[in-house]
């Protein structure tokens, strides 16, 4: 059995352009894309869509910096003071030998909070990003509740945003919230698996230093595609996390037969993990049609995945991340979805 939740509010991250190239693209990570989803999951009659609850602000103060929430709530107003009335982009960063300072201005503070000038913040970014992240909460409550599956429909997605940063079309880290509502509900160890095309580097570092929380990551290898900066597979946790992050780096082109080895070593780290739950970051921007990825799974290996997964026999949220391949979202998340039923059967 599985609940199925959606933000109703997530078309109100609607950006227009995103640096990309050289130039301002217009932004893949569109409402669009959530629309297809809710259709093949309807169409696909695995339950109800859900209207996630409102739990408020503290889960989400409780993992991310009280400032960074709160620069998230008033970057808008700080931006149109400035006279500007298109969308906010950062242009500006830390480099080298310069001080790690919170600045006033907000084109200070859009730099500050990021690590990329492809994550939009418009006028409604903050709606949107808080019932994206009271959706993830939502079903991580369904499956402390006793649903063996849940699904999130976020949008915007998560996994690149630590507890202080945005990036990669992400503000809040949703997979994060679920995976600490899951400890808050009485889970002692929780794993996060995520299988977005992108390394989830927000995750990663929300979690390095935590033994009950670990983190295992299959993505393109960050020598060669985005965020660059963190998924190799040198970096395998600190502290009580020593040992707690997996990170398995894959070339440009692979296919079912080695996504799959790499899955089942996930597999393996995670039954040695035993945890109580599983939050699973599901992105399906490793399809071969994905406009801006370089893997080559078919809709019928997404349903190979989550029968995989399903195996590893764990409640489990699935909470959506990335995927930009329109004609091929929908099916896949119900290939993965209806994966997982399969194996709980
Ligand atoms: N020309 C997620 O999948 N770089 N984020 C895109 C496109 C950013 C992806 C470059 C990719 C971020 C959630
Ligand atoms: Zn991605």
């Amino acid at each position: 059995m599985i609940r199925l939740f959606a933000n109703p509010d997530h078309a109100l991250q609607n950006a227009r352009a995103e640096l990309a190239e050289g130039l301002l693209k217009p932004v893949v990570e569109r409402p669009e894309r959530m629309v297809r989803i809710l259709t093949a999951l309807e169409a696909a009659r695995f339950g109800p869509i859900e209207t996630p609850a409102d739990h408020g602000l503290d889960p989400i103060l409780a993992l991310c910096d009280p400032g960074y929430i709160d620069f998230l709530q008033r970057a808008w107003a700080l931006w149109t003071a400035e006279g500007r009335g298109n969308d906010a982009l950062p242009l500006n960063w830390v480099g080298r030998g310069m001080r790690r300072v919170r600045p006033r201005h907000i084109d200070g503070l859009l730099g500050y909070y990021s690590f990329d000038a492809g994550t939009p913040i418009t006028a409604t970014t903050w709606q949107a990003v808080y019932r994206s992240a009271q959706t993830a909460l939502s079903a991580a409550r369904a499956v402390s509740e006793g649903s063996r599956f849940a699904f999130a429909g976020c949008r915007p997605p998560g996994h690149h945003a630590s507890g202080d940063t945005f990036g990669g079309y992400c503000f809040v880290n949703n997979a994060g919230l679920a995976a600490q509502a899951l400890r808050d509900a009485g889970a002692d160890r929780v794993a996060i698996v995520d299988v977005d095309y992108h390394h989830g580097n927000g995750t990663q570092t929300l979690f390095y230093d935590r033994g009950d929380v670990s983190f295992v990551s299959l993505h393109a290898d960050p020598a060669w595609e985005y965020p660059y900066f963190l998924g190799y597979a040198d970096e395998t946790g600190a502290g009580a996390g020593d040992g707690t992050t997996l990170n398995l780096p894959l070339p440009f082109g692979t296919r079912w037969d080695r996504y799959a080895e790499a899955l089942d070593r996930a597999g393996r780290a995670v039954a040695a993990f035993a945890p109580d739950g599983l939050v699973i970051s599901l992105g399906t921007d490793p399809h071969e049609d994905d406009p801006i990825s370089r893997f080559a799974l078919t809709t019928e290996d997404f349903g190979r995945m989550g029968r995989v997964i399903g195996a590893w026999d764990r409640p489990t949220c699935v909470v959506m991340e990335g995927g930009y391949d329109l004609a091929s979202l929908g099916a896949n998340v119900a290939a993965f979805l209806g994966g997982l039923l399969d194996a709980a059967r």
